[in-house]
Order: structure tokens, then C-alpha cells, then sequence
């Protein structure tokens, strides 16, 4: 029996073992209710009067009711333009259309509670602002906040295939049922809308982004549509993946050129299509020409001809298009993470004005750790829109508990220099740097059919962070860490400090089990799960790990510099000198831009390799550690949370000791040096670790 599947079984056993010590006792908590766990059975609901009436008030007047318990002062619900509300003076004109006033004051003559906004989805999100506020502690008799969201498009993208089964998806099948559609409504997509609503999500792309052309038939457009209708009255917006040979597969054309008309009218005709089912269909979002996708390349049309085509067909019913900068080519012998910018960089200026090109967050592919891809700050004349990623195809699926808000912070607050001193990825994202009205924030949902949603407990803070970061890219992924604890497990202080201590340290622990020092690309083929440094005989050179760390026995890392692939002249000219130069690098990034010798003197004053060894030891303790600190709260968090969670920490400690070995094996069989006195020696020989095989591996 494999190693994982060892673990696998104790898995099974210690939740067997879980169940089994408490007969016949209820299971506690599956995790369904997210961070919005009803008020405790049998406490008194909130007194909630909506002013005017609309399916989306209604919905946070009952959202009120279930979650906030005894409220200290009434609730009234009401649109800013209430008649009830004009003698309060209230500052609400600057709230936008989603922002929200959520405040203690007198209306109608009675102290109350206002929850208000320009439109009825401000309310909603006020409502939940209202909700958290009260669960985190805050006093609602002197409640005073307003919000605006920085970013227009909160979008998650799901990367759901039409047979069910999720690209990159690790917590189980789709939720979207598509054989039952449009027929029968999961009360499930309901209960998604409102977890979304509640962090001010407002889009959903349905389908992968490996698009089928068959989710742009007129079957899947009822079923999309029976979707949105869910989804509408929580302010969610409906997007498709549009795969760009759809005119030839589902029209019959035979070609997809985009400056051919009929294929033109085709994308016309099917936008009409879509809007008659769907009258606020948000619009596309393609991949095209990216790892075998079809694409305007195909007929020597650039990508701003192939979006701009699919604009002009959203555009009349003020759809968008979400145009992925995804690319790069076996074909370019180029250094696969400059091909994106070298693409898209001189189509800046050139995109229709529904255009936003989506840019992953480094210029690889969502590693535990990438620099920020140097689009950023590169295309003032475009909306760029962040494609972050919540599940976590590089970070151990879902078993590792691995908090992606200070993956997601780090860039947000990564300076480009674009303008000067200050110019963030968040100021390029929300469009604050280049004046841009449409702005867009993308997740890659880690959403399934999975009870908890997101495959354990810590997964859902991933996609509670996204929601509330795209909402305004400037909150701190600490704080929100709290925030979601404190929803998810209760008031108590010592589960709530317990809890945020072990989510901060988490992503760094990854990055130093799997690949310290801006090592990338180290997993093993296909399932991109455990340990592959040694794969070299892939068809693609950028597929092959060896390819991205270029060890040998004179050193490690890629030489990005002048005397390499000059990556590094595709940023702003500060950053480009700062990345030039090993010394002034952060070591963080060090052999993501640097070839070095093994025993180059860190800033430590201890060899590369040392370091290195060192941070592999670092990331499998801090799991041990983590394991330990959840151990201290058994007693505090329900057996069913808590059981799930500690086994998945045992499984995630087995797999750090397993990227260590295995990259250590290999490292050392690659540079000829011995580990540190004190280090221990891999528990298996390097060829134990190649023969590892995971064909069953969920998500690809
Ligand atoms: C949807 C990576 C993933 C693919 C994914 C692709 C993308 O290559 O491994 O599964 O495809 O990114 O973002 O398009």
C-alpha cells in the first residue's frame, strides 16, 4: 500500500474512531453553515422592518432574522431614497450603488438600527456588514459604518465541466447539478448566493475556462439561466466561458477568424440569445491560444481582435468580456514567464472598453509563492483584472491547511512602481493608479458538493478572504483571518488566537516544505500534488521542473538577469534594478530571478544550501507545530470540525516530511554536498521517491 493511501486509511479510521466514541450523539458541525452559523436555537430573532419591498430586501431582512439573535435596537431595512429617511441627512450619496450605512439611529421616532445603501444590494451587503459587526464582537447600539467596494467585478470562476467533474476542484464534484437543470433548483445554489452575497461576491463564471463549446447551446443557456435567476435576487451576475471555436463547433462555420462577419454575427446572434434568457448576463470570459485552447492566434489575429469581437456582441446589452493573459507557447523559446507581457503589452490601448484583460497574480502559475507578473502597472490604458486562485492546485489540494491571505496580500500590496513610490497591484486592480471605472477581481473557486463546501474547515477562510479582499483590496489578511474565525468557531479567545496563529504561519510553511527561496514548478506531472524536482521528460520544456530550477552542480535557480532570460526589464525600472542584482533581491524571490552557487552567503551569513536545508526543516516543524497547537483546543471545537481538521494536519505533516526528503534527495544528488549536522537524513532513497505514482489523484 502506497504511503498516501496509509494515510488515507487513518484518515478514515480516526473519523470512524471520532464517530464511534460518541454514540449515537449528533454530529456537532459538517461545516455547512460556513461563517454564517444561525443565532443559537432558541434565542430571540431580531426585530427587522423593511421599508418598500423587493425579493432582495426580503432576503436581508430574513438573513437578519436567522443570524443576528436578540438584537439590542430594531432593524429597519430601507433604500436610501425612502422618503422615511430624507430628514436624516445621511451621507449615502458617496456610497456608489453596492455601498453600504450600517448605523444606530432614530428613525420614525424609534432608536433603531439602519442598515442602508443606494440600492437594494447595498442594503443586502449592508445587512451582512450588520451581521458580522455583531458577530465579531462589535456594539451595535453604536454602530457607524459605511463601505463602497474599490473593485466593480467580484467574480468567482468555477472550473466546472459540463460532466461534473472540477478542473483543479478538490471538494468533490461541481455543484452546479447540470443533468437536473433547469428543472430542479439545489436549494444548494441558494445557500452558495447567500455565502457569496454575504462577502460582497457579485459574479459567478459557471463553466471552466477549458470551455466545452456546449455550455453556449441553447440547452446549458436555460440551465445557466435557471442559475442566474438563484443568483439574481443576492446581486450575483451570471458569466460564461466562451470557448472561441464555438462558431465552428455549434454554428457550423468553418472558421472562428474574428474579422469575418458571419463569425461575427454568429457571437452577435448568440449574445442576443443569451440576453433574451438572461437580461443581466455579465458577460464572457475567455482563454484562448493557452495551452491548446483555440484562439485569435489561429487565424494571425491578435488578442485584442479576438476580444474585441466578443465585446462588440456584450456590448449593446453592457455585458463585459474577461479577455485571460494566460499564455505562452512550446513554440516561444522565450522564458515561459516573459511570453504573457510580451504578448499583451503592446495591445495596450488597443482592447474595446468592455475589455478587462485577467492577469494571474504571477507570471507563472499560482506557485506558493510567484513575484507579481510585471503586466501589473504595464497596461495603464487596460482594466486589469487579478485572477487569483482559492482552490489550491499547488498548495496540497485540500488536505494541507494552508491560508491564502498573505499569498493574496502579498501581491496586492507588491509595488510596481508603475507611477512612482506607491503604486500597488491593488492601486493597478481597482483602478485607483490609472483612473479606471471597471475594475475586476477573479478567484478560482475551491467550491464543490463537497457538506463543508470547500473540502475542510480552513478552506472556506480561503474563499472568505478572496469575497472580502476583492471588496477592498486594502483590508489585512490578518485581521481577516480573525474575522473569519470568529465567525466559524464561536467567541472563544484562545480557539479564535489558536486559530489565526495557525492560518499565518500556514502559506509560509508550504513555501518552505515545497520550494524556499522562489523555487517554482517543483511538483510531479499531471496531478501537481507531491514532489517532482527530477522531471525532465515532459513534451513541453516549460512542463518539466528541471526547467524552472535548473540545478546542476555548480548551483540553482533561473538566471533571469541580462546574462539569463532579462525577465527582469519587464518591470518598472526600480524594481527591474532591484531584481537585477542577487544582493538587493528579496530572498524570498532569490532563485526566481538568480542562478547561484550553493554555497552563495545568504543574508545570514550561512551557504544557500544551508538555508535551504533549514527552510525545508522550518516548513515541517511549523506543521508539527500547528498539529500541537490544534491538539490544545480539542476540548473547544466540535468533535466533527475538530476531528477532520487534525487528521488532515497528520496527513499534511506525512507530506511535508515528503516534499522535504524527496527535494533533498534529489537536491543532493544533484550538487554532491551532505545535509547540516542535525538534519535528518530522508527517510527513503531518491529512487523511491520517482516511483511514486498517483494516477487516482482528484482534480485533473
Ligand atoms: C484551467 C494551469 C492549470 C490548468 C488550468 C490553467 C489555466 O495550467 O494546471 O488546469 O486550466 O492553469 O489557468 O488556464
Amino acid at each position: 500500500m502506497s504511503r498516501i493511501c496509509a494515510w488515507t486509511s487513518a484518515w478514515l479510521a480516526g473519523t470512524a474512531l471520532a464517530v464511534g466514541v460518541l454514540p449515537g450523539a449528533a454530529l456537532a458541525n459538517d461545516g455547512y453553515d460556513l461563517w454564517l452559523a444561525p443565532a443559537p436555537a432558541g434565542s430571540a430573532q431580531a426585530d427587522v422592518r423593511v421599508v418598500g419591498d423587493s425579493p432582495t430586501l426580503q432576503l436581508a431582512a430574513a438573513e437578519l432574522r436567522r443570524d443576528l439573535g436578540a438584537a439590542p435596537l430594531p432593524v429597519v431595512l430601507a433604500r436610501a431614497d425612502a422618503p422615511e429617511l430624507a430628514a436624516l441627512g445621511l451621507p449615502t450619496a458617496g456610497l456608489g450603488t453596492e455601498g453600504y450605512l450600517v448605523r444606530a439611529a432614530t428613525v420614525a421616532g424609534r432608536p433603531s438600527l439602519l442598515v442602508t445603501g443606494n440600492s437594494d444590494a447595498g442594503v443586502l451587503y449592508g445587512a451582512f456588514a450588520a451581521i458580522r459587526a455583531q458577530k465579531t464582537g462589535g456594539d451595535l447600539t453604536k454602530i457607524d459604518l459605511t463601505s463602497t467596494p474599490k473593485v466593480k467585478l467580484r467574480v468567482l470562476n468555477h472550473w466546472d465541466n459540463l460532466d461534473g467533474s472540477v478542473e483543479r476542484g478538490y471538494a468533490g464534484q461541481s455543484l452546479w447539478d447540470w443533468w437536473t437543470l433547469p428543472d430542479f433548483k439545489d436549494p444548494r445554489y441558494t445557500d452558495y448566493a447567500r455565502a457569496n452575497a454575504a462577502l460582497g461576491i457579485n459574479g459567478t463564471v459557471l463553466n471552466n475556462v477549458n470551455a466545452s463549446p456546449d455550455s453556449l447551446s441553447a440547452a446549458y443557456i436555460a440551465k445557466a439561466a435557471a442559475l442566474a435567476d438563484v443568483l439574481r435576487p443576492w446581486g450575483i451576475k451570471v458569466y460564461l466561458s466562451a470557448r472561441f471555436s464555438a462558431p465552428i463547433e455549434l454554428g457550423g462555420l468553418k472558421t472562428a477568424d474574428p474579422l469575418d462577419p458571419q463569425v461575427q454575427a454568429w457571437w452577435k446572434d448568440k449574445s442576443d440569445e443569451i440576453y433574451r434568457a438572461i437580461p443581466d448576463f455579465g458577460g464572457f470570459l475567455v482563454k484562448a491560444n493557452s495551452e491548446g485552447q483555440p484562439g485569435p492566434r489561429d487565424y494571425h489575429r491578435t488578442h485584442a481582435e479576438g476580444a474585441n469581437m466578443l465585446a462588440a456582441a456584450v456590448a449593446p446589452h453592457g455585458g463585459v468580456v474577461m479577455w485571460r493573459a494566460f499564455v505562452y507557447a512550446e513554440t516561444d523559446p522565450d522564458d515561459r514567464a516573459k511570453q504573457a507581457y510580451s504578448e499583451f503589452k503592446p495591445l495596450d490601448g488597443k482592447f474595446a472598453d468592455n475589455v478587462l484583460v485577467q492577469v494571474k497574480n504571477g507570471a507563472i502559475d499560482f506557485q506558493p509563492r510567484e513575484p507579481f507578473h510585471p503586466l501589473f502597472g504595464a497596461m495603464p490604458k487596460t482594466p486589469m483584472m487579478l485572477e487569483l486562485q482559492i482552490t489550491k492546485e499547488y498548495l496540497g489540494f485540500a488536505t494541507h491547511l494552508a491560508y491564502l491571505g498573505p499569498l493574496f496580500e502579498e501581491v496586492l500590496e507588491a509595488d510596481t512602481r508603475a507611477k512612482g513610490k506607491g503604486s500597488t497591484v491593488a492601486k493597478v486592480v481597482d483602478g485607483a493608479l490609472e483612473g479606471h471605472d471597471l475594475t475586476g477581481m477573479a478567484g478560482v473557486a475551491n467550491i464543490g458538493r463537497d457538506r463543508d463546501w470547500s473540502g475542510s474547515t480552513f478552506n472556506q477562510a480561503n474563499w472568505y478572504v478572496f469575497g472580502r479582499l476583492a471588496w477592498d483590496p486594502t483590508l489585512s489578511a490578518e485581521a481577516l483571518a480573525r474575522e473569519w474565525a470568529r465567525q466559524t468557531f464561536g467567541d472563544d479567545p484562545r480557539v479564535v488566537d489558536t486559530a489565526v496563529s495557525m492560518m499565518m504561519e500556514s502559506r509560509e510553511a508550504v513555501v518552505d516544505y515545497t520550494g524556499p527561496f522562489g523555487l517554482a514548478h517543483l511538483m510531479d506531472t499531471g496531478h501537481h500534488y507531491g514532489p517532482g524536482p527530477w522531471v525532465n521528460d515532459l513534451a513541453r520544456p516549460e512542463w518539466n521542473p528541471t526547467y524552472y530550477h535548473k540545478a546542476d552542480r555548480g548551483g540553482i535557480g533561473f538566471d533571469r538577469t541580462r546574462t539569463g532570460s532579462n525577465a527582469v526589464a519587464q518591470y518598472a525600472p526600480p524594481v527591474a534594478r532591484m531584481l537585477a542584482d542577487p544582493r538587493t533581491t528579496p530572498e524570498t524571490e532569490l532563485l526566481w530571478f538568480h542562478h547561484l552557487p550553493w554555497d552563495w552567503k545568504m543574508k545570514s551569513g550561512r551557504t544557500l544550501w544551508q538555508e535551504m536545508v533549514a527552510r525545508y526543516d522550518r516548513g515541517v516543524a511549523t506543521v508539527a507545530q500547528m498539529q500541537q497547537q490544534w491538539d490544545g483546543v480539542k476540548d473547544k471545537v466540535d468533535a466533527e470540525r475538530w476531528s477532520k481538521t487534525a487528521s488532515y494536519l497528520a496527513i499534511q505533516h506525512n507530506e511535508a516530511r515528503w516534499w522535504r526528503d524527496a527535494s533533498l534527495a534529489y537536491w543532493m544528488s544533484v550538487n554532491g554536498l551532505s545535509l547540516p549536522e542535525g538534519s535528518p537524513a530522508p527517510e527513503h532513497d531518491l529512487a523511491w521517491y520517482k516511483a511514486q505514482r498517483f494516477p487516482l489523484a482528484p482534480g485533473h
